[in-house]
């Protein structure tokens, strides 16, 4: 993976990694950090902790499994992350 697809990737993905967040105000960005990325509770999250997040997303938008990810592919996620965010947007009230 080049470095621009993985930063595009992290861009793209980074609302789906906010939505995984628990239910209330984390304490704080370094608390929330450390709840979602340090899968084994050490206090500490390594690089592949890290990428763990950006793995399971990258195989959730290389739809057919080849191991890399085609712009039809990203077409298709950048679509459902557009109607995702309207979803989001209409169940707000109307300001
Ligand atoms: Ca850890
Ligand atoms: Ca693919």
């Amino acid at each position: 993976m080049n470095k621009i697809t993985l930063l595009t990737l992290i861009a793209l993905s980074s609302p789906l990694l906010a939505q995984q967040a628990p239910q209330g105000a984390p304490p704080s960005m370094s608390d929330a950090f450390m709840q979602q990325l340090d899968a084994d509770k050490d206090g500490k999250v390594t690089k592949a902790e890290f990428l763990k997040p950006y793995e399971a997303q990258f195989a959730h938008i290389d739809k057919n499994q080849d191991g890399s990810i085609d712009k039809a592919e990203v077409d298709a996620f950048a679509e459902a992350m557009r109607q995702h965010m309207q979803q989001l947007k209409q169940q707000q009230p109307a300001q």
